[in-house]
Formats: structure tokens, C-alpha cells, sequence
């Protein structure tokens, strides 16, 4: 791979002296890390170009772009290279993502995916080679290589490349409880940490200072430890005492894991904290914030600071209605509506939430509702791996009531008008009470 990038480097240096590059990247922590690398990248190899953050690729805005501008595109692509055929560009695609199609004559791909025994790699740590190959003074953009790998959840699986970034940036690496920022001290995160959602705890304050009592966490000068603080005999309690709180523990291995510590701006932050607040500001509709806050940008990172935090109370208050909420519970499922009660941008992560809390059995279907303005989003995930395909459940229904369905087998949604709420809720128990009975 590292011969193919030389490749593009070489082709993008020669076809730029004439043309015009337009990047254009993905709106997740990974596309925007990737975007952030390639920019700073090529403002220090002194090449012209304009960003733009997208959703996803759709035809419409594809073709817009026909002409004689090099396209290049990061942590997308690969899923569309059949929109590519056509034009006159000449378009470069740094992506991980599965290739659909045959990659047409005008299109120059790095992928790894093409080259087979190579690591699964992230968007990000694939735009950190290419900014490496073009000079090692590159090497001071491995950090969001870094963020870019927690954000597409790679960290489970790190390979040779992703430990030689994990060195260049000198991120260190502890073993320890999931639960982030690990740089502050432990009452803030555990009052604001959403996942796991730790009943009776996240949200409520008497609840977190009740339970690091019980784990033996003193208030010591001034201030509680941060996770990254702690020796490994507290960890070990602070880890039991979680799990008691989280009733089953089956999920253990979701919560115990590596902790990823990053040097970011003269500051050691958590790299879970940082990939949670470029996602959250891209999906409270600002990327270009996100895209500044991983350059540095200092108007950027306070912004940023405030939309996460926003972010991230909604979050918490909205968690916490779930909690007293009166659900539909049925075999195998449950339905929550949020109604007005919980805002439509964030329902679809409430329901992942709560689909990964410790208290929702493996192959359990959460069906979550919120209204936007002109009508009901809905957001359906499956629990753990195995279960039945959420997508076709959802289809079922919302099919012959005149809507359309995205997503996969584990995570889908959909948009309903207002007038169908209650049409919906019947009809989605119907296809699940008879699916239990088919299984
Ligand atoms: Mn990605």
C-alpha cells in the first residue's frame, strides 16, 4: 500500500499544477480526523484546495462535481465508485470502506482492503501514511491518527501500523475501566458517563459520590483521582463496584479495555473524550467546528467544548427519562417513545445506549421514537451480535404505511408521519410477538 500512496503522491503533485483539488470528507470522528490530517498535510506541501464535510455520498452531490477539478475523497468513496464512471475528474479515494463495484479508469484507490493479509485499518491512520510518506514532519499529526482509530473502534484490534502510530504520537496506554474522559477526576466522568449508563448513577450526583465510597475512592486534596490515576488494586474495586451497580455483568468485556492517553495540544487528554466530542459537534449539525478543533483552532476548541457539553447533558437527561419512562416491554424487545421528551438527533445513540447497557440481554430489540419537526424519527437497534435483522423488522411495517428504511441488519431507521404513531407502535409488536413465535 505504501507503494500505491508514493504512486498518488507523485500523480496528485503533477496533475495539481493545472487543476484545482476539492477534498471532500466523512462527517464521523474518523473522516474528520482524516480531513484534519490531509489538510494540514497539504497546506505544508504548499498545494491549494477547499474541504467540505459530508453526511454520505449521495448521486445528486456526486455529480455536481463533474469537471475538470481533482476530487479526492477520504474515509468515503469506495461505496460509490459506480458514480465516479461517468465523470470527467480525476478522483483519488483514501478509504477503508468495502468496494462495491469495479474501480473505474479515472479513479485512483487506496484501500486496504485491496491487498490482502493487510490490517483492517481506519480512515485517518490511512491519511497519517500518506501524510507521512510526504514528510516526516508529519509525524506531529499521529494523535488524530489516534482519534481516528478509537472513533471507528479499531483499538481492539491493533495491528503493526496502528502500533507504529500509537508510538509516533507517544499516546500512552493503560488497562482499566472503560469510562471516559479518564483525565478528569472520576465524579465528573462517572455523572456524565452515558456509555455504559450505570443506573442510579450516571446523572445523579448522590448516586456517583455513594458508589466511589463504596469503592474506596477518597476525596483527597481538593479533588477525586481520574481513572488514569488510579493504582491497579483501586481500579480492580472501582471495576467490581461498577459492575455490581450494572445488576448483570455479562458485558464485562465491554467495559474493561484499553485507555488511551494522548498528548493534544499541550494537554493529555483522553482519546475516547476527544473522538466523542468531534462526533458530537459534527452530529449537532457544525463539522467545520469539529474540523477546527482538531486543527487547533482556538475559537474552535472552545466552541466545541460547548456544543459537547450540551451534547452531553441532553444525553444524560434523556437517559435518565428512559429510566422512569413507562416502556413497551415485550418478549425479546422494547419500545420507547420519546416523543417530545428527547430530541431526534440524539434518539438514534440513546437507543445504541441502552441496547449496550448491561441490563439488555444478547439478541434483545430496542425500538426508540422521537418527533422532529415535521414528523417521528425512528431508531432500531439490536442487541450483542446475534438476533434477528432490525432492518427487515422495521421494513415490515413501515413499508405498507408509506415510508422508507435505512441502515443494517443491527442498527436501522426510519421516518414516520405524525399521524401514524400509534398505527406504528401496534404494528411493530405485532412483527416481533410473531417472529418470537416463528424462532
Ligand atoms: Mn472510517
Amino acid at each position: 500500500m505504501i507503494k500505491k500512496i508514493k504512486e498518488a503522491i507523485e500523480k496528485l503533485d503533477e496533475l495539481s499544477k493545472d487543476k484545482t483539488i476539492k477534498v471532500i470528507s466523512h462527517f464521523d470522528t474518523d473522516g474528520i480526523c482524516s480531513a484534519a490530517i490531509f489538510s494540514r498535510a497539504m497546506e505544508r506541501w504548499e498545494k491549494e484546495f477547499s474541504i467540505k464535510i459530508v453526511k454520505n455520498l449521495d448521486e445528486q452531490f456526486v455529480k455536481s462535481l463533474d469537471g475538470e477539478d481533482i476530487l479526492i475523497f477520504l474515509d468515503l468513496g469506495s461505496g460509490s465508485l459506480n458514480y465516479f464512471k461517468e465523470m470527467k475528474n480525476k478522483i483519488f479515494v483514501f478509504d477503508h470502506h468495502e468496494i462495491c463495484d469495479e474501480v473505474p479508469s479515472n479513479v485512483f484507490l487506496i484501500n486496504p482492503v485491496l491487498h490482502s493479509g493487510m490490517e483492517p485499518l481506519s480512515g485517518a491512520a490511512i491519511c497519517y501514511l500518506f501524510a507521512k510518506e510526504l514528510s516526516y514532519e508529519n509525524k506531529d499529526l499521529s494523535g488524530l491518527a489516534v482519534i481516528g482509530m478509537v472513533g471507528d473502534l479499531h483499538e481492539k484490534n491493533i495491528g503493526r501500523i496502528f502500533d507504529e502510530i500509537i508510538k509516533d504520537s507517544e499516546t500512552k496506554i493503560k488497562k482499566g475501566l472503560l469510562i471516559y474522559p479518564s483525565t478528569r477526576p472520576l465524579d465528573r466522568a462517572l455523572e456524565y458517563c452515558s456509555n455504559p449508563f450505570i443506573p442510579g448513577v450516571t446523572g445523579n450526583r448522590n448516586g456517583v459520590l455513594g458508589l466511589l465510597r463504596d469503592a474506596g475512592i477518597n476525596f483527597d486534596d481538593g479533588r477525586y483521582k481520574a481513572l488514569y490515576e488510579l493504582d491497579e488494586k483501586e481500579m480492580q474495586k472501582l471495576i467490581t463496584t461498577v459492575m455490581i451497580r450494572c445488576a448483570n455483568g455479562s458485558k464485562s468485556e465491554d467495559m474493561i479495555g484499553n485507555l488511551f492517553l494522548i498528548k493534544f495540544f499541550n494537554k493529555l487528554e483522553d482519546a475516547r473524550e476527544l473522538s466523542a466530542s468531534i462526533n458530537a459537534c459534527s452530529r449537532m449539525g457544525y463539522p467545520e467546528v469539529s474540523l477546527g478543533f482538531c486543527l487547533g483552532n482556538k475559537k474552535f476548541r472552545e466552541e466545541a467544548e460547548k456544543i459537547y457539553i450540551e451534547y452531553k447533558q441532553s444525553l444524560v437527561s434523556a437517559l435518565r427519562y428512559v429510566d422512569n419512562l413507562d416502556k413497551i416491554n415485550g418478549k425479546g424487545y422494547v419500545i420507547i417513545n420519546g416523543q417530545d421528551k428527547i430530541k431526534d438527533t440524539i434518539i438514534g445513540t440513546v437507543a445504541s445506549i441502552i441496547s449496550h447497557s448491561p441490563s439488555c440481554s444478547e439478541g434483545k430489540i430496542v425500538i426508540a421514537l422521537a418527533y422532529n419537526e415535521s414528523g417521528i424519527k425512528v431508531s432500531a437497534r439490536l442487541s450483542g451480535s446475534e438476533g434477528r435483522n432490525v432492518r427487515e423488522v422495521l421494513s415490515k411495517v413501515v413499508i405498507p404505511l408509506g415510508g422508507e428504511v435505512g441502515g443494517h441488519p443491527r442498527a436501522a431507521g426510519c421516518l414516520i408521519s405524525r399521524e401514524k404513531e400509534e398505527e406504528f407502535i401496534s404494528e411493530v409488536q405485532k412483527v416481533l410477538d410473531v417472529e418470537i413465535v416463528k424462532v
